[in-house]
């Protein structure tokens, strides 16, 4: 696609003078590449205000630069349970610390991601925010908490932003139009293009019916696990991955949900509503468009709004430490029962929060299935508050998604949790559980392309007999060299639990001579325990097996991180 001609205005000298002073620094933090993106778009709608913004990634930024800042435009996410994504973590905790410089300069302005599915929504964007205002900076625009659609909402603040930025300058003497801009900051008052087209892809708004062409069982009876294998159709999409990249599956609710619901809320299946300028009948509303299997804090405030009543809700919103206890399990059924109040369909609807996807890191390579997406699915159920309770997703695949039918799904792409550039690598794969799925996809891609790097992976799950999921596939590959280890921890089959962890440190020296020899070190699936106890058994591997002290292995996992080569898809 050609770049649109920009039709610049050249700067009057003395703007020019206070704008070349003046550099705007766009500054990501990203775990999979979401905020990379929503800094290019930030980048993108700068460039059309005549501005050169500098786009950089907090994993490569020296904290010293901090202080030469001016003008620094922060999009950063936020990982599960208030985390920073990995690539942040440095930047992060040198902002936090008391070595932070003061920043009386600085003009900044804070685009945070997060999922607002976590209580700790966007914590790290806000941490940003309030850190850069304590250290001096001025904000130029409110803090933006966008969740995981973020493209729209990005572009309006971007506009914002700058229209703001453009206000702090001197106004430029009006110039003809044609000229090259080379200047920074000042130099343009308006856009000078409109955005251009997206190109034609799937998401949210366009996502791919895929026909369901296979599902299977992957645990033997009698397991305390659900887990599925999936494969969907992408014939004539043209949609494409790489292993790594995730899936994104818009579920529907059950119907016996849906139905919980409208009984709690006294009102009619057809009962009309509005939802973005859309008529619907509230039973579609709920079943195709509005979240109910989880409880988040937002609904709850805007259900509060309308539930003056019920003081009860207020004292639970204002009890921070306890809010968290209070809505997980719970979801729209229990609300509206705990809490009746007597309202309309639209009313309910506007309470509600959309829908979301669910992400599901895909576990097939194009090159071994071609047109096809394979996932690894675990089904989540449990009982609370008396009511079983089921994943919106992993139940609408699981219960209700039939071979021959079809799934609204579109690709999220994981930049960064990819297979190595050079194909003689050696990788470590760690992917207990539903873990596992990526690393199909990696073995996968590495044997069609004849890859020569050594693949070594660790599964773990409860018991061999019920839970080796896919253990045909993965010894067909050690028969075949295109697999070199296979370790396996099935915590329950001892008395003793054994973790993938514990067949780390077992192979401590091999380990450490992998990495070493430039291998790369990944992990996936749980990241409240297992990813974390990884993490220490890797600390403790390197410091047993390099002889030197806690900092020295601390130092050398950061290198690891920093390079790229220990990479997490944890959940
Ligand atoms: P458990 O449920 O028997 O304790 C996949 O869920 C596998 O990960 C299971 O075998 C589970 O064991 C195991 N697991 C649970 N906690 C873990 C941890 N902290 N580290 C590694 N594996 C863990």
């Amino acid at each position: 696609v050609a770049a649109a001609p920009v039709a610049a205005v050249a700067p009057a000298p003395a703007v020019a003078e206070a704008a070349a002073a003046s550099r705007l620094t766009i500054l990501f933090g990203s775990q999979t590449g979401n905020s990379k993106k929503a800094a290019g778009l930030v980048a993108e709608a700068a460039r059309r205000w005549g501005l050169q913004p500098q786009v950089r990634d907090m994993n490569d930024y020296p904290t010293k630069d901090l202080k030469t800042e001016q003008l620094l435009l922060v999009v950063v996410s936020t990982q599960g349970e208030g985390d920073p994504p990995m690539a942040a973590e440095e930047l992060h905790q040198f902002l936090l610390s008391s070595r932070a410089p003061k920043l009386p300069d600085l003009q900044y302005a804070v685009l945070a991601l997060g999922d607002k599915s976590y209580l700790q929504y966007c914590q790290t964007g806000f941490e940003f925010d309030q850190r850069l205002a304590e250290l001096g900076g001025r904000r130029l625009v409110e803090r933006l908490d966008c969740d995981v659609t973020f493209e729209d909402e990005t572009r309006q603040w971007a506009e914002q932003v700058l229209t703001r930025i453009a206000e702090l300058q001197p106004a430029p003497a009006p110039v003809a139009a044609g000229v090259a801009v080379t200047a920074s900051v000042g130099t343009s008052y308006a856009p000078a293009v409109a955005p251009p087209p997206a190109a034609v892809e799937y998401n949210a708004r366009n996502p791919f019916a895929a026909e369901l062409l296979e599902k299977i069982q992957l645990n033997g009876r009698g397991s305390t696990k659900e887990t599925y294998h999936l494969e969907f159709s992408l014939a004539d999409s043209g949609l494409t991955y790489e292993p790594g990249d995730a899936l994104l599956v818009q579920p529907r609710n059950r119907p016996a949900l849906v139905q919980e619901v409208l009984q709690a809320a006294h009102l009619p299946e057809a009962a009309p509503v509005r939802l973005e300028a859309e008529e619907l009948d509230l039973t579609t509303a709920l079943t195709e468009r509005l979240e109910l299997s989880v409880l988040t804090r937002d609904v709850l405030e805007r259900y509060a709004a309308i539930a003056p009543q019920h003081a009860r809700i207020r004292e639970i919103l204002a009890d921070k430490p306890n809010l968290g206890a209070y809505l997980y399990g719970r979801d729209v059924a229990d609300l509206l029962t705990e809490f009746p109040v007597e309202l309309s369909g639209q009313q309910l609807a506007a309470v509600l929060r959309p829908l979301p996807a669910r992400a599901y890191s895909i576990a097939s390579s194009l090159a071994a299935h071609p047109e096809e997406v394979h996932l690894t699915v675990s089904a989540v159920r449990y009982e609370t508050n008396g009511r079983a309770k089921h994943g919106a997703c992993s139940g609408y695949q699981a219960d209700h998604l039939a071979v021959g039918e079809h799934a609204r799904v579109w690709v999220d792409r994981n930049e960064y949790f990819k297979l190595p550039p050079d194909a003689a690598t050696d990788i470590i794969m760690v992917g207990p559980g539903t873990g596992v799925a990526p690393f199909r996809a990696f073995v996968e891609e590495r044997a069609e392309t004849g890859a020569t790097g050594r693949n070594w992976l660790l599964f773990g799950n409860p018991h061999f007999t019920t839970d080796f999921l896919y253990q045909t596939e993965w010894q067909q590959h050690l028969k075949r060299g295109t697999l070199d280890r296979l370790d396996l921890a099935f915590s329950r089959d001892q008395t003793q639990k054994i973790y993938v962890q514990h067949r780390l440190l077992e192979q401590s020296r091999r380990v450490y001579d992998q990495l070493e020899s430039g291998g790369h070190f990944y992990v996936c699936g749980d990241k409240n325990r297992m990813a974390s106890d990884v993490q220490q058994a890797l600390l403790q591997i390197i410091r047993q097996e390099s002889g030197h002290d806690a900092d020295y292995a601390a130092e050398y996992l950061r290198q690891l991180k920093k390079s790229r080569r220990f990479l997490e898809d944890v959940y």
